[in-house]
């Protein structure tokens, strides 16, 4: 009799801290074993690949309405087919409150549109556009009970904004309820600054995007940033950093003690300015923000990734169509600040980094899994439950072919976006067959997973969302003043 329903036997098991030849043991959805001799009523041979935990892509937009405010060509059907097909089976996507609005109703929306069409499992971040008394202090604290542990504000972006007094007010609740926040961190007045007076010029080509957004508007606001995390003794995660500059300014903080957390993504990777320069509004499909860098800064985020100064890689999948539906929507050849930032990149996430990180010596396999799948849960608290390959994780798991060569074609991904904005690059090793709660949902590359059956996760309040416990010397000041109960 099989001890277990499916066992995946003979891999390589890689975890953040060993790869090793182990069979692992599936009961119902979860992981029963991990070990050797593991016999099962299925079996899948994967001698001589990789079985790695699924993928975590904690930044991912989906069936969103952008900040620019254009919808999404993904829903939550597509873009999570697109995720699995890479090897991810949790995504965290944004749930974004325009102003005026309710946030419980607006995770309730989003609940109502990712519901029936999941395949890969889901949560929820807020973006909070409009940190009133009644959002903070009411129906936030409430959605922080049932899940929506994060919440996404943004420093840029005429629509979603905030400034720094709502910031404070924002990261000051995230730290009472045990929530953690996350900051897109450009400086608005720079960028509107810089872009207005390029396109009176004439300089309105989606090249210039690059130069609209300098890295000196990144860096002044991740410091800023930090800094107003400092205040109120709040943890921060900081999304999406493109440059050399603002990766030193997360590493400085790091060396002072502070909790700040930190992602980068492929396209900052693996793209620079120049890739924006190409014929008529081609370029526009790699606008991004922040802009793709230069060679300079894709090495100094490769050695922030080996050296812990990012803890994670995420996509930031911003699935925006090639057409008057997306990138487009302005007309067929707008000035670069009206085009819609974003490209996609949840499915190629975990194959890119493999390919041109592991494959060419930047990082090891280790780190690789822990910057795809572990990381991302414990920092968004869903570990062990999701991001691990151990007895009682959930039987997420994915079989690569480490060798096997792909040339990439936007027609063999599974987003609706139309491009992938790395056509034509060559990747070694690449998923194969993926297992979500202990189903086969990819089979040899194929998507099998019945829409409506990824699963919402309920998150703990993460433990790096806890305060450090060390106020800044003006709340230490006022406390000693005798103000009780401030900012506590
Ligand atoms: N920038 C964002 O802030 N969000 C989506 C994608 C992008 O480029
Ligand atoms: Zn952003
Ligand atoms: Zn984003």
């Amino acid at each position: 009799m099989a001890d277990f329903d499916r066992v995946v036997r003979g891999g390589t098991v890689v975890a953040p801290d060993a790869a090793r030849r182990a069979d692992v043991g599936i009961r119902g959805e979860r992981i029963a074993a991990v070990g050797t001799g593991l016999r099962g009523a299925e079996e899948l041979d994967a001698t001589g690949k990789l079985v790695l935990p699924g993928g975590v892509d904690a930044h991912t937009h989906i069936e969103q309405m952008s900040s620019m405010g254009l919808m999404c060509a993904d829903d939550f059907r597509s873009g999570t087919t697109s995720a699995i097909c890479g090897g991810t089976t949790t995504v965290l996507s944004f749930a974004v409150q325009r102003r005026g609005e309710s946030p419980r109703e607006v995770v309730a929306a989003y609940h109502a549109l990712a519901g029936p069409k999941a395949v890969s499992d889901y949560g929820f971040h807020l973006i909070i556009t409009d940190p009133g008394p009644r959002a903070l202090g009411e129906e936030i604290p409430r959605l922080v009970e049932e899940g929506v542990t994060s919440f996404k504000i943004y420093m840029t972006y005429e629509l979603v904004r905030l400034n720094d007094r709502q910031f404070l007010d924002v990261l000051d609740g995230a730290r009472r309820m045990g929530a953690l926040t996350m900051v897109h961190a450009e400086n608005h007045s720079m960028i509107g600054w810089l872009s207005d007076r390029l396109i009176e010029e004439g300089y309105t080509a989606p090249k210039f995007h690059a130069a609209g957004h300098p890295k000196l508007a990144e860096a002044e606001a991740t410091a800023r940033a930090i800094d107003l995390a400092e205040l109120v003794d709040a943890p921060l995660y900081v999304v999406h950093v493109s440059s050399k500059e603002a990766a030193e300014a997360i590493a400085a903080s790091r060396r002072r003690g502070l909790k700040v957390f930190a992602e980068t993504c492929p396209q900052y990777l693996l793209l620079t300015a120049e890739d924006l320069d190409r014929p008529g509004m081609e370029g526009a499909k790699f606008c991004c923000s922040p802009a793709p860098r230069d060679e300079e800064c894709q090495e100094a985020l490769w050695a922030g990734i080996a050296d812990g100064t990012f803890d994670v890689v995420s996509s930031d999948h911003a699935p925006y169509s090639f057409d008057a539906m997306g990138k487009l929507a302005a007309g067929p050849n707008p000035p670069f600040n009206r085009i819609c930032n974003g490209v996609p990149g949840v499915e190629l996430r975990m194959p890119l980094l493999f390919s041109e990180g592991v494959g060419k010596g930047r990082i090891s396999l280790e780190r690789f899994v822990e910057v795809t799948c572990e990381a991302p849960a414990r920092l968004f608290g869903i570990y062990p439950q999701k991001g691990a390959l151990v007895a009682g994780s959930d039987a997420d798991l994915s079989i690569w072919d480490p060798e096997r060569t792909v040339r990439v074609r936007w027609a063999d991904l599974h987003d609706e976006v139309g491009y992938t904005p790395y056509e034509g690059r060559e990747l070694r090793g690449f998923p194969e067959t993926v297992l979500r709660r202990g189903e086969v949902v990819v089979r040899d590359g194929a998507p099998l997973a019945e829409p409506g059956s990824g699963r919402f996760l309920c998150r703990s309040r993460p433990a790096s969302a806890s305060p450090l416990g060390r106020p800044s010397w003006s709340v230490a000041l006022a406390r000693r003043f005798g103000a009780r109960g401030f900012l506590e």
